[in-house]
């Protein structure tokens, strides 16, 4: 055998100088046993970008601009800049074949992980980004600042939806909260129909809302089987008067998160990323694509607020990653951090307001805030409502009364003195966290 048969190293360049306008990825890698660093690189570039496992007999003219190259590389961590020709304006299923494809599952890595891309300016002004943003604080809220909060009705599903609405929604409202979200399993099952659901809900809200003058508002869950039916979803909770619709944005996929925030502009509507299922890929530090990349394609495609975790409660997510991923949320601009983040600048495209939720309650609250702020942050407690000792409606005024000892700079013990759900609250989790 004389003729070479493959061209991996042609997409391998130590000193290459990317392009303004390439897209630039940080990727965390491991060469299979007895493979060279530059020989696994070269196929992480040539799988994800133009090139295959052998030389081809015909090329075409345009293949030079089509190489991503690894550069700035060490024996686990390495970039590689991407031509932009390579992604297709405004889709990021299209990116994602690539950069998140075939070359997870190559044999020539044993592991790999996609930890941040920069994206250019030239690939962000193909997206529409959220419709709102943070700005639901004051845009739906009229409220200066965070956090708002919300409650997810427990058990998780089981409810029928009449009593969704009537014995937690109308209780949660009542209690001074902003919103309820739906869960991430609850979607139409048999025993509580999306329409019954939507229905009950306005029903309550419009009532709550005569009662109290106060703004509420729900995060009902549009995740369907197709597409088709996702927008029937959206609109029905947009007829009902919402401002809101929460959507399972992992298992619906990219294409369903694209639709779904072409609806929210049209329907002038924010939406709730729920994140359930992305731990399955970015909990392994070593393999797979950390929350903060899902995060970034959150706000590219357009989703208001998004699940971002607590540090505290009882899910997995490292305060370093989520105070990085905060302000890559948050902000206009981020810089670099050190295999950990790569810079973005974010042009037109508004912040998305991040929430926290797993495992809260009053006694933690402080602790969030202390890693969040107050300002822009939504908070969420299911057990931690629902789970007061003196049943729903005083679960929701503890939560309120933590942030509002948190907010006044007072102890949460001293606080309880003088307000009796909190101190019910703390007598039962203490300052408690969850596993
Ligand atoms: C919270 C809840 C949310 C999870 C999701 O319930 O149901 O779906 O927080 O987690 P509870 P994350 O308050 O009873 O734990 O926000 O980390 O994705
Ligand atoms: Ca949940």
């Amino acid at each position: 055998m004389s003729e070479k048969i493959e061209w991996y190293k042609e997409f391998v360049n130590k000193n290459y100088k990317p392009k303004n306008n390439d897209v630039k990825v940080l990727f965390y890698y491991e060469a299979a046993k007895g493979m060279k660093v530059e020989d696994a690189l070269g196929r992480i570039a040539s799988e994800s970008s133009s090139g295959t496992w052998t030389t081809l007999t015909n090329l075409p003219k345009l293949l030079p601009k089509t190489k991503a190259y690894a550069y700035n590389y060490s024996k686990n961590y390495t970039k590689l800049a991407y031509p932009r020709i390579l992604f297709e304006n405004g889709s990021v299923p299209c990116m994602m074949s690539g950069i998140g494809g075939n070359i997870f599952g190559m044999k020539a890595i044993t592991n790999l992980r996609l930890i941040d891309a920069e994206l250019p300016l030239d690939y962000v002004k193909g997206f529409k980004g959220p419709t709102y943003g943070k700005e639901v604080i004051k845009k739906i809220f009229k409220r200066k600042s965070g956090p708002i909060t919300s409650v997810v009705p427990k058990p998780k599903v089981g409810y029928t939806a009449k009593e969704h609405a009537e014995v937690v929604a109308k209780a949660v409202w009542r209690g001074g909260m902003d919103c309820v979200k739906d869960d991430e399993n609850l979607t139409s099952q048999k025993f509580n129909k999306f329409e019954e659901r939507v229905k009950h809900m306005a029903r309550v809200r419009d009532q709550v809302m005569k009662e109290t003058g106060e703004v509420k508002d729900a995060f009902i869950n549009t995740t369907a089987p197709t597409l088709k039916e996702l927008e029937r979803r959206v609109k029905l909770i947009h007829d009902y008067g919402f401002n809101y619709f929460m959507i399972d944005v992992v298992v619906s996929g990219f294409t369903a998160v694209g639709t779904a925030s072409e609806l929210a502009h049209d329907y002038k509507m924010a939406i709730h990323g729920h994140r359930a299922m992305h731990a399955m890929f970015a909990r392994n530090p070593k393999h797979g694509m950390t929350m903060l990349f899902l995060a970034k394609l959150m706000r590219l495609i357009g989703v208001d607020q998004l699940h971002t975790g607590t540090v505290v409660g009882k899910l997995e997510g490292s305060k370093e990653e989520i105070m990085a991923m905060k302000d890559m949320l948050t902000k206009k601009e981020v810089g670099e951090i050190t295999n950990l983040r790569m810079p973005q600048k974010w042009g037109k495209i508004k912040p998305v307001l991040p929430v926290s939720s797993g495992g809260l309650h009053p006694g933690i609250l402080p602790e969030v805030f202390d890693i969040y702020g107050t300002t822009d942050i939504g908070i969420q407690c299911g057990g931690g409502s629902q789970g007061h000792p003196d049943g729903i409606e005083a679960g929701a005024r503890a939560i309120m009364q933590s942030i509002e000892a948190y907010k006044q700079k007072i102890s949460l013990k001293e606080y309880a003195e003088t307000h009796n759900e909190l101190k019910v609250a703390l007598q039962k989790w203490g300052y408690l966290k969850p596993m």
